[in-house]
């Protein structure tokens, strides 16, 4: 009997532990079961139990793609169609330098795919402009964690340690949906009565802290900053902060106090609509659990996905510096991170200003550290590149970029205002995607190549704990594919590129370890088969040391090994809701992944969830003659964006000033049509959570 091989679901930061067993239908496909890891014990959520559908689904691409003279895709030859990106290439540079080539990574990839794909084009393209959908996630949390601790490490501890929490304040998450067994940890917290979420609607999530089990806070949207800098306050007017750890492992203090005095609590409940006496009584729960229990601050996309998402961020922080959590025994700050190697994803050179280990590519010592390992020289290392954004900005731009390569991202669906996006595509004068499905960004490309899914690679992944796991190969992939490893070593052959490009994955990691040593995110200590005996491992992982599950024990990671506290700064909002005018949040249902360009195509799914519904208040509906099941249209005032054409969902769960829609669906509906590519200054992260909207009943003959 062949024994079942251990993995990792391939969808989100949780990295829930699977079984992959041989099954009854043939040799290409398998049977999954939860497998008993920290993070999941055994469970699964239902995107997880499907995932293995898509190994053999007939949509999947199988065989390169090139598109035809007369506008068509076609199957092509590996060596036509590398030929074809090889040639462009080479074409766009000649003509308009290195930075007109560019590449859109993701949060998906594997370590070692990351890895490859930042010294490809740091070395093969001579290219700055690289960046990837990470920007559009973690960007906000990772720029606060840098600025406050010197580091950035989604959770600093293992997640089990939410085990013993008897409160948590998880703000912007909804991990009821997103992150289904996360909650087994939020249990004893619920026990305890101390589960606080923060959401503007009642999301599964909110629903949690019925029955006594915690509260839910309904801030308006692009509010939170202005709850935490009043969350803030009660604690230094009741007097109920550390002034010991303060004094001994922070540096600012001066500062933020002056900074939350404004922010009473019947000032902020003016300005979010949380009462007062719930705002006060949620302060002192957290200083009374900080003081004698054990208590834990957590922030998601909710509260990072905007404008001002680093100072909303490091407002939380603040809060947990001021309540002495972070790098304590009795609590803690994290952020959860999102895509499967969200984490990873951003440690070893896909972001446009980094390089491996999380070293700065601005930073002379990295360069030529890098250059080492590299061996080429220091100064053929490009500087640093564009945030995703502005990148996806200059597409088909007379100095922008003009050809594009996109490795694990469906930009038309889920990058901000993306009819411009795809607009953008369409100037370029060459586009190759990289995926295993047609999404909608693929479908624009010149040449599509067909690589492997999740189950028939080897690789390593690093989820939201900082822990390094083992992805690992349970079947053949179909003949036509190839691992991007491979298409990257051939690509740098065509084009005769220095350094050398390894096809297998362990040899990639081996290079990681040495490119990473002596950087923040040090992975040198760690190889395969540490990992395959079992070890955990948690970076920094320096070669010689035992990983680190909890960071911030000894000290921070500034250069005097104390935190920051940074003053942060909010004003009123000036925004008041008109009948037909709301705050647009968008977000996640259980069922879809992302850009759906996945969990669209599983049968099971999609006929849970066959497309979105704008989440509307009965009151706001009624006003407006919006019907349940009614067709609405959602539109930017002031803007020539396409409309938003969906049906409405009436629901008690979300404040009467807010609609919300999911963004996993492309065309008509498609959320991301109207948001704005407005980002956040420090972070470069887009303004996804609030979009100012127009909402009203599709006339008769406006429906589909
Ligand atoms: N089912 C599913 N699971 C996923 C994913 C998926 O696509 N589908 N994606 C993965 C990835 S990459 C990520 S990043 C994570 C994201 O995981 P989450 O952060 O949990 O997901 P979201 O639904 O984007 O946002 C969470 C909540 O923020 C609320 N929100 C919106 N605006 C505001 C606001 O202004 N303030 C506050 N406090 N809350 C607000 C929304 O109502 C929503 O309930 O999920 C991961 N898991
Ligand atoms: N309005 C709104 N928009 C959002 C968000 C929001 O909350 N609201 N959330 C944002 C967030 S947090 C995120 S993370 C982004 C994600 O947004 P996307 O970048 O659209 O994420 P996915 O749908 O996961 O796209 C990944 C694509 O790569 C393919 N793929 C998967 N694995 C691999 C691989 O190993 N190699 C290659 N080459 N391809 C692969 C998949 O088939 C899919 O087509 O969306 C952002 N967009
Ligand atoms: S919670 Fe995330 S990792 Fe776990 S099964 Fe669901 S999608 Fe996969
Ligand atoms: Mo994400």
């Amino acid at each position: 009997m062949t024994v079942p091989t251990s993995t990792h679901c391939p969808y989100c930061a949780l990295q829930c532990g699977m079984s992959l067993a041989p099954s009854q239908e043939g040799p290409a496909s398998v049977e999954v079961s939860g497998r008993d890891f920290p993070t999941s014990r055994g469970g699964l959520c239902r995107k997880g139990w499907t995932a293995a559908e898509l190994l053999r689904h007939p949509e999947r691409v199988t065989e390169p793609l090139v598109r035809d003279e007369g506008g068509t895709l076609r199957t092509a030859s590996w060596d036509e169609a590398l030929g074809r990106i090889a040639a462009a290439v080479r074409r766009v540079q000649a003509a308009h330098g290195p930075d007109a080539v560019g590449i859109f990574g993701g949060g998906g990839l594997t370590n070692e795919k990351a890895y490859l794909l930042g010294k490809f084009a740091r070395v093969a393209l001579g290219t700055s402009r690289i960046d990837y959908n990470g920007r559009f996630c973690m960007s906000s949390a990772a720029a606060a964690g840098n600025r406050a601790f010197g580091i950035d490490r989604g959770l600093p501890f293992p997640l089990t340690d939410l085990d013993d929490a008897d409160t948590v304040l998880l703000l912007g998450s909804n991990v009821a949906e997103t992150m289904p067994p996360f909650v087994q940890h939020l249990e004893a917290a619920r026990a305890a009565g101390g589960l606080v979420v923060v959401d503007p609607r009642r999301s599964a999530t909110a629903q949690l802290t019925d029955d006594g089990a915690g509260s839910h806070l309904a801030p308006a949207p692009h509010t939170d900053l202005i709850l935490l800098l009043g969350l803030a306050h009660v604690v230094v007017n009741d007097s109920l902060l550390d002034s010991r750890y303060l004094a001994e492992r922070t540096r600012g203090l001066e500062a933020v106090i002056l900074s939350v005095a404004p922010w009473w609590p019947e000032r902020v409940q003016g300005a979010t609509g949380v009462p007062a006496d719930l705002i006060r009584a949620t302060a002192r729960r957290l200083a009374e659990s900080a003081r004698t229990g054990s208590c834990y601050i957590l922030t998601g996309r909710g509260v990072e996905q905007h404008a001002d998402g680093t100072d909303t961020v490091t407002a939380a922080i603040n809060l947990a510096l001021l309540l002495g959590l972070p790098g304590s025994a009795r609590g803690g700050y994290g952020t959860l991170t999102g895509q499967g190697n969200g984490q990873g994803g951003r440690e070893h050179g896909q972001k446009a200003d980094q390089l491996p280990g999380y070293r700065k590519i601005t930073d002379p010592a990295a360069r030529v550290h890098l250059a080492g390992v590299w061996g080429v020289p220091e100064a053929s290392i490009p500087g640093p590149g564009l945030p995703a954004v502005e990148l996806l900005r200059t597409l088909g731009t007379d100095d922008g970029v003009r050809a594009l390569l996109v490795h694990g991202a469906n930009v038309v669906v889920s990058a901000p205002d993306a009819s411009m996006v795809r607009e953008g595509l369409r100037r370029l004068d060459f586009l190759a995607v990289c995926d295993f499905f047609l999404s909608e960004t693929a479908r624009e490309a010149d040449v599509v190549l067909p690589v492997l899914q999740w189950a028939e690679e080897e690789g390593t992944m690093t989820n939201l704990e900082g822990r390094v796991l083992r992805r690992r190969r349970a079947v053949e992939p179909p003949p036509g594919a190839r691992s991007e490893l491979w298409i990257l070593n051939r690509l740098a052959a065509l084009l005769d590129a220095p350094s050398s490009f390894p096809t297998d994955p362990e040899s990639v990691f081996e290079e990681l370890r040495a490119a990473s040593s002596g950087g923040l995110a040090d992975y040198s200590g760690i190889s395969y088969p540490m990992l395959d005996a079992g070890e955990e491992a948690y970076w920094p992982y320096p070669h010689g040391s035992r990983g680190t599950p909890r960071l911030f024990r000894e000290g921070f990671a500034h250069d005097d090994g104390r935190a920051r506290l940074v003053a942060v700064r909010a004003s009123a909002p000036s925004w008041t809701s008109t009948p037909e005018e709301f705050q647009l949040a968008t977000g996640r249902l259980l069922e879809h992944y992302q850009s759906g360009a996945q969990t669209r195509r599983v049968a099971a799914l999609t006929d849970a969830q066959p497309e979105p519904r704008l989440q509307i208040h009965p009151a706001s509906a009624a006003r407006l003659r919006i019907e349940d099941s009614g067709w609405v249209r959602v539109t930017r005032p002031g803007s020539d964006v396409p409309e938003v054409l969906c049906r409405a969902e009436l629901s008690t769960g979300i404040r009467p000033d807010t609609v919300f829609l999911p963004f996993h669906f492309p065309g008509l509906s498609a959320a991301n049509q109207v948001t704005e590519a407005r980002t956040d200054p420090i972070s470069g992260m887009p303004e996804f959570k609030t979009t100012r909207v127009l909402v009203r009943a599709a006339a008769g003959e406006e429906r589909p």
